[in-house]
């Protein structure tokens, strides 16, 4: 276990800001899934653009786009519902692609960039390519401005990867030309060990609550199985290159002359190299807690913003796509890694609870560092073992053994109970409200206000929302009391309107981890904290159903 985010509080110089803004003010959004758009065949177009960023700035970009419609949008229990688009001309990171292994994949480029940008191209590392059409560039077959080029592989092996342009990498990657391809295994295993079954994809999960996977597990190997999945891009951007871009392709396009050279006509100094955005999957903290395809954001579908509930295995999916390194931190638990650049990391030794194949050998790491062009796939677990606090909110009523929760008095007309398993978990109905609850912090209270001014529930004295940046308030951590958010009012009585609330903040209550860069200066939105690669992990109890359709 590692800090929550109020010891982070007690860091003298992050104690105005991060205490008030990233925690109390969480905007109450969708969650995220991985949303992606269905192949084999791909129709990618690159294009110009512009960015939204938090301070405001509006940031001329290059990235990819769909060519057309794309065959489908992912994953299935979402779909094209959710309000899904793949924008014709660009998007930043670019559409994650969606295949399943063995797939024959087909990935045709247009090149749409300012003519004086020169040829552009894809890499799909780990995967044999072969091309058609346009010419030969340094690393791949590049397409000439207006013109195309085909690349096409097997997708031999499931796992996440990038994929980014092979042509001025240190312009055009920095300018937004990289996205992710996800591979779904063909053999998902059975079943595996207790109590996380591999159970396949459907409309509900053995909880009855809806399925959002892409699949049932992330590899061929019984210990990959997961029960939700997230996709975080890390990029970083130095502000100073876009604007000589956007400057030199105005002036390119008014000079008369069309630019015809396979290297362009830009003279872009892209060093020194002094990044003022950090983003994750295109955007900076806090728009990154807005919903998917949120209409804000039309150049950056895919927000960050990760919810679960006690005891699920979360799938992390995680690619550096800048040029640097960041030291990514998922408070609350260590990532157990399964894989590199979709190499699954096993053991020859056998594994005691599947003798018949090789163990997991991943390790367990504090910060999932990002490496450029490196993708990571591995578990997050949280189960709220050993709080001391009771995290599903049941309180003791009357009768010694009667404990109830505020949306969940009984139980199908019984209380809520939990009765251990062998590892002290309460398991037998997955169907209950507290599923997966640790028996021995049944009912534990949360303390009552023993300071401060509140009213009813936690410990901590609300500041007056109105000074507050947006969001609306999340509650129902042990610091904040089970109803911070209806308490979370202004002098007129009322909460104040956040930007785009898709799941009432008053009736969702959970815990809120951090997890953000660990180097500080990452956690700026140009030089303002607190911004940049910043979200919440928000746990959230079984009784609240996690709505990741948006
Ligand atoms: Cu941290």
């Amino acid at each position: 276990m590692s800090l929550n985010v109020y010891k982070l509080c007690f860091i003298p110089r992050l104690l105005p800001l991060l205490c008030a803004a990233a925690v109390l003010t969480i905007t109450a959004s969708a969650p995220a899934a991985v949303p992606g758009i269905t192949g084999p065949t791909f129709n990618l177009v690159a294009h110009d653009g512009y960015i939204s960023e938090p301070d405001g700035a509006m940031v001329y970009s290059w990235g990819y786009g769909c060519n057309g419609s794309p065959s489908g949008f992912a994953p299935a229990s979402i779909g094209a519902s959710s309000g899904a688009v793949c924008p014709t001309d660009m998007q930043i990171p670019g559409p994650t692609l969606i295949v399943h292994e063995g797939d024959s994949v087909s990935v045709t480029l247009t090149n749409s960039l300012p003519a004086s940008a020169g040829n552009t191209s894809i890499l799909f590392p780990g995967f044999q390519v072969t091309t058609s059409g346009g010419s030969a560039g340094l690393m791949t077959q590049e397409a000439a401005a207006g013109g195309t080029v085909t690349y096409t592989f097997t997708a031999t092996t499931p796992g996440t990867r990038s994929y980014y342009s092979g042509t001025q990498g240190d312009l055009q990657i920095e300018m937004g030309l990289y996205g992710a391809i996800i591979v779904l295994p063909n053999n998902v295993p059975s079943s595996n060990v207790s109590p996380s079954p591999c159970h396949a994809v459907s409309a509900a999960l053995p909880d009855g609550q809806v399925d959002y996977r892409l699949a049932a597990s992330a590899y061929d190997h019984p210990d990959t199985c997961y029960d939700r999945e997230y996709l975080f891009q890390f990029s970083e951007m130095d502000p100073n290159i876009h604007h000589q871009a956007e400057q030199q392709v105005q002036v390119a396009a008014t000079a008369g002359a069309k630019c015809t050279s396979p290297a362009g006509c830009l003279n872009i100094v892209t060093e020194n190299y002094h990044p003022a955005y950090f983003m994750i999957n295109g955007r900076s903290m806090p728009d990154d807690m807005d919903p998917n395809y949120a209409y804000e954001y039309a150049h950056q579908p895919y927000n960050g913003n990760p919810h679960m509930h006690p005891g699920e295995l979360v799938l992390l999916r995680v690619i550096g796509q800048g040029r640097w390194q960041h030291p990514f931190h998922e408070h609350g638990n260590h990532v157990r890694i399964l894989a590199r650049d979709g190499n699954l990391i096993l053991s020859p030794s056998a594994d005691p609870y599947n003798p018949s194949v090789d163990a997991l050998a991943g390790p367990l790491l504090f910060t999932t560092t990002t490496t450029p062009g490196l993708a990571m796939d591995g578990i997050f677990y949280w189960t709220g073992r050993g709080l001391n606090w009771d995290v599903y909110g049941h309180s003791k009523t009357g009768a010694a053994s009667v404990y109830t929760d505020a949306k969940f008095p009984a139980y199908l007309g019984k209380p809520v109970v939990c009765t251990p398993d062998a590892n002290g978990y309460y398991t037998a109905d997955p169907h209950a409200p507290n599923y997966y609850e640790w028996c021995p912090d049944h009912g534990v209270a949360l303390e009552k206000h023993p300071f401060g001014t509140v009213a009813n529930g936690g410990p901590v004295t609300l500041p007056d929302p109105n000074v507050l940046t947006n969001g609306a308030w999340y509650g129902g951590s042990v610091y904040l009391g089970p109803d911070a958010t209806v308490r979370a009012t202004g002098p007129d009585g009322v909460t104040p309107p956040s930007g785009t609330i898709a799941n009432s903040p008053t009736q969702e209550a959970g815990f809120a981890y951090m997890w953000h860069s660990h180097n500080e200066r990452e956690i700026t939105t140009n030089n303002i904290f607190p911004g940049g690669m910043m979200m919440m992990m928000l746990v959230d109890p079984r009784s609240y159903p996690i709505d990741e359709s948006k």
